[in-house]
């Protein structure tokens, strides 16, 4: 592979998008559809997003009360499990920090469990949503999200294998243990760091 040349003449080609793919990735310019079943419509008359679990002030957010929040812009690379990456993309949303602000964690919660309309699930360690590391995303490349990649919101944690990151997100629940959501229940990783390539739970 390449980490000879990453090491020596590379550094200073820090932003060379072999740098940036993870190992047993390779870099599209599609954006793929992986969905596990039909993609939910929800109206946004009765959408809503809901925090509860181990928290000290559960929230209920409608989504004109949801996008009435703080936005920001975020630039990332993605990464799904079944090998694709996707360098440089585009989206505007609310930071969980943002929400985290409103409903006060319990000092016990380290884990999350992320609910989807469709019922899909999956599960983060708290700190990884935390300190500008995720975000629910409303806009990609300038416009509303597509219903096929998760709008009208979906969760998005870069650092994290792209199962992670639930489409039409309905809620996140505080959680003191771990548990394993859909995919994870299947066999894959607690965690899904690409960098190590923690596909499966033998990888964790
Ligand atoms: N609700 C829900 N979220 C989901 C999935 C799903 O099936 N349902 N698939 C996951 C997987 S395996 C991947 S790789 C990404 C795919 O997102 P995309 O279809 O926008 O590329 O969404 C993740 N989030
Ligand atoms: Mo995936």
């Amino acid at each position: 592979m390449a980490s000879f040349f990453n090491k020596g003449f590379g550094r200073k080609r820090e932003s060379a998008s072999s740098e940036r793919i993870p190992p047993g990735q390779y870099e599209t310019h599609d954006f793929p559809v992986l969905t596990a079943g039909p993609t939910p419509r929800i109206p946004l008359t009765s959408w809503t997003f809901v925090i509860d679990g181990l928290v000290k002030t559960p929230m209920q957010w409608t989504w004109e009360q949801f996008n009435a929040l703080p936005q920001t812009s975020f630039m990332n690379d993605i990464h799904c499990v079944t090998k694709w990456s996707k360098l440089d993309t585009h989206w505007t949303g609310v930071s969980i920090d943002t929400l985290l602000e409103h409903i006060n964690p319990s000092p016990e919660a380290r884990y999350v469990m992320a609910h989807s309309y469709g019922d899909y699930t999956t599960n983060i360690p708290l700190d990884d949503l935390r300190n500008g590391k995720a975000f629910i995303g409303l806009n990609f490349e300038g416009k509303p999200l597509a219903p096929e990649h998760g709008g009208p919101a979906r969760l998005v944690v870069p650092h994290l294998y792209f199962w992670k990151s639930a489409k039409w997100i309905k809620g996140l629940r505080f959680m003191e243990t771990d548990k394993p959501g859909f995919w994870e229940q299947g066999g894959y990783s607690m965690y899904g760091d690409p960098w190590k390539e923690q596909r499966y739970r033998t990888d964790d």
